[in-house]
């Protein structure tokens, strides 16, 4: 059934759904045609209009006209789309060529660091690591070091006690008086860890910081065996050109003391900002086990004596990375520690 008033308008809609170019495109046909507006709609709705003989073929023209053109629409639709899903498939195709994206990696912190570098120097000597608590007792942290109760080291200023007898540690020399009283010579240990002051933070100072610690006791240990040992240390740390020097020194726990430099990596010994114009640097305290701390252990002072030192992770790490204030170790500002990556 046709009629030309409807074909008209039919053959301008087939028209437009053939030269549609997109899903978009055939939509605006669709609403052109036979939205609430569109031409073809427009046309049934007028059929009132029309006189009474023309208006069964009008209307069923348009009719037909209608669902002819809803099914051209819906197969156009189909491809369209189809064409459409496939040109984006194509766009969003991976490039198996692009190379990968990095996960992003963290880094050691330069105290850990550090730690590992001393631990692996003397461990390389034969020492092995020991650890002990943190809480300690007045006995193992004073009393056995031959701390005696009137030393300033004992002074509430300086230690944080937790009751009369038990205390944060302020070194972790008592985990080597554990290791005395648990075997017997020879003994070679490297002790690490975490230590308390009663300190208020600023560029040198800080409530808990961290040590390593050495202890060699056995027959016939020298001080000659503690330069030695401490020699190669520093070169191994700082550089091969590496020097040290023995300053006389005094700590209850050993006699003789000597506190201990090594020369300035950065001027060589002429002089610079890092070591104040000394040559020097101060790195570490050490010195012979005091014959009454052997005693106390319950080792013979006159069948074997025993060297110690005592170092601060934090003033190794701020010496060879020339970091001027300890709290930048404790920030944990991401700006600080990726400078170690
Ligand atoms: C035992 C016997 C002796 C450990 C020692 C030092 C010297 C020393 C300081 C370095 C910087 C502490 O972190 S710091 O402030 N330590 O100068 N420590 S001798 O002597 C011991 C330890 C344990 C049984």
């Amino acid at each position: 059934m046709t009629h030309p008033r409807v074909d008209a308008v039919a053959q301008e809609a087939r028209d437009a759904i053939a030269s549609a170019r997109s899903s978009a495109e055939l939509e605006q046909v669709r609403v052109t045609y036979l939205g609430r507006q569109g031409a073809l709609t427009q046309l049934l709705r007028g059929l009132g209009a029309l006189p009474a003989a023309e208006r069964p073929a009008v209307g069923a023209a348009a009719n037909e006209a209608k669902r002819e053109l809803e099914a051209l629409l819906e197969s156009r639709l189909a491809a369209a789309l189809e064409g459409e899903r496939r040109v984006r498939r194509e766009s969003e195709r991976p490039d198996l060529t692009l190379p990968g994206r990095r996960p992003p990696r963290g880094a050691l912190h330069p105290l850990t660091r550090v730690h590992d570098e001393i631990v692996a120097i003397f461990a390389g000597l034969g020492f092995s690591v020991a650890e002990g608590p943190e809480i300690e007792t007045d006995y193992h942290n004073f009393e056995a070091l031959n701390i005696p109760r009137d030393h300033p080291a004992r002074d509430m200023q300086d230690t944080l006690y937790l009751s009369e007898s038990t205390l944060l540690r302020t070194h972790t020399s008592p985990v080597q008086i554990r290791a005395m009283l648990a075997r017997k010579p020879p003994v070679r240990i490297i002790v690490p860890g975490r230590v308390f002051r009663r300190d208020v933070a600023d560029t040198s100072h800080s409530p808990m910081f961290h040590q390593v610690e050495g202890l060699a006791v056995d027959r016939a240990i020298t001080m000659g065996d503690l330069k030695g040992t401490l020699e190669l240390f520093a070169r191994e740390m700082f550089g091969p050109g590496s020097r040290i020097r023995f300053r006389p020194s005094f700590f209850p726990f050993t006699e003789p003391s000597a506190e201990v430099d090594v020369l300035c990596f950065v001027c060589r010994g002429g002089g610079c900002r890092l070591c104040k114009q000394s040559g020097w640097l101060e790195i570490l305290g050490s010195g012979m086990v005091h014959p009454r701390v052997l005693t106390n252990v319950g080792y013979d002072p006159e069948e074997v004596t025993g060297w110690a030192f005592g170092m601060g992770i934090e003033r190794i790490a701020m010496l060879k990375y020339g970091i001027d204030d300890l709290r930048l170790f404790f920030d944990n500002d991401l700006r600080f520690l990726r400078q170690f990556a």
